[in-house]
């Protein structure tokens, strides 16, 4: 592949269309940051505006990462194909929005019944996770960093009671990832829509039900105004992780101390991330309880179902190439050992609280 180059004198990002502002001007360095999300939609927006905010305070000024959200430079579902390109130096995307390149990408967002938030930071960084996701980007000219999640989802909001797997045949759900999979086995006609359109989709009947976030994103989305069921909790998604990327020509023309200070951002945007989505989530919850919202739990033949389904889904992914193999081997090393840490911690501590 072409080597693009960003520092010197700009001209790549120039070139490509005026993408980006001129890459560096009197030693500073300018360059853009497009999001999958909204810029202004908390938690999500929240996350990529901290990761500039912090960049350019960390560098005192020597960097600085303009926000762009959802379509404003790049259609959601193609900010690292942008980044890829060199159209744009850094993303902010869950990588699962670009599993259509390669399915593990699936694996660095979250899959049912997999991860949740602490367990797959913990898999990033400590059980070989990261290690194998830059090797995975690197084939495509990309460097990673988990900047996020947005911890256990909703599983979706319906507009009619689900009380049994009849429930689900027909149903046209807007689902992100392979929760997508796992349901389609069940008779859903799962589409991925950018968040953007969920609102509207729903509302129009062109779906029946929508899986977004969890209660923080999906009452600042407006969901209950349109029904007030919603189950919980997302076996499709126990946490979905947030990601920003470089474009690896950038990334290596940054120096040392400013590729230490993107990579450090990353990590504390994360954690107030974190933070962010556990206390909101709280507050949004009770809040749309107050508005009538039923929070509801799927029934036990339709999570056992999942579970079944999901299993498939797994078995027919992995074969599919070297990169779900070796993620899948590593991830799930982990993560029976997180599961049984947690039903001797967690879930006794849970049942426990009063
Ligand atoms: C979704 O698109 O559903 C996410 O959770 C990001």
């Amino acid at each position: 592949m072409k080597r693009r180059t960003f520092l010197a004198g700009g001209a790549g990002l120039a070139a490509a269309g005026g993408l980006a502002a001129p890459a560096i001007a009197q030693g500073k360095i300018e360059w853009n940051i497009a999001s999958s999300f909204p810029k202004a939609a908390p938690g999500v927006g929240t996350n990529v505006n901290r990761y500039a905010e912090l960049v350019s305070l960390m560098s005192d000024g020597r960097m600085h990462l303009t926000v762009y959200g959802a379509g404003e430079l790049v259609p959601p579902f193609s900010v690292e194909d942008a980044v890829q390109q060199g159209n744009v130096p850094v993303g902010h995307a869950p990588p699962y929005y670009a599993a259509g390149k390669n399915p593990a990408l699936h694996w660095y967002t979250g899959v049912p019944f997999g991860m949740m938030s602490n367990e797959h930071y913990a898999w990033l960084r400590w059980g070989g996770g990261q290690e194998i996701w830059d090797e995975i980007y690197a084939q495509r000219n990309l460097k990673p960093f988990y900047s996020g999640n947005s911890n256990t989802q909703s599983g979706g909001w319906f507009k009619n009671r689900i009380e049994g797997l009849d429930d689900l045949q027909g149903l046209n759900m807007r689902i992100a990832g392979l929760g997508g999979e796992m349901l389609r086995k069940l008779g859903v006609n799962a589409v991925l829509l950018p968040p953007t359109e969920i609102f509207q989709a729903l509302q129009s009947g062109a779906i029946d039900a929508a899986e977004w976030v969890g209660p923080m994103l999906d009452q600042a989305f407006g969901l209950q105004r349109i029904t007030k069921l919603c189950y919980v909790p997302a076996y499709a998604e126990p946490g979905a992780a947030l990601a920003v990327v470089f474009n690896a020509d950038a990334w290596n023309e940054l120096s040392p101390d400013l590729q230490a200070i993107c990579g450090a951002a990353a990590s504390a945007a994360a954690l107030e991330a974190q933070a962010q989505f556990d206390y909101h989530n709280a507050q949004a919850m009770q809040a749309l309880k107050d508005e009538g919202v039923e929070f509801l739990n799927f029934p036990d033949e339709v999570v056992a179902a999942m579970g079944d389904a999901w299993a498939q889904v797994k078995a027919e992914l992995a074969g599919q190439n070297e990169d779900v193999a070796r993620v899948l081997e590593s991830y799930d090393a982990y993560l029976e050992k997180a599961v049984a840490y947690s039903r001797a911690m967690t879930e006794p501590m849970l049942a426990g609280r009063r």
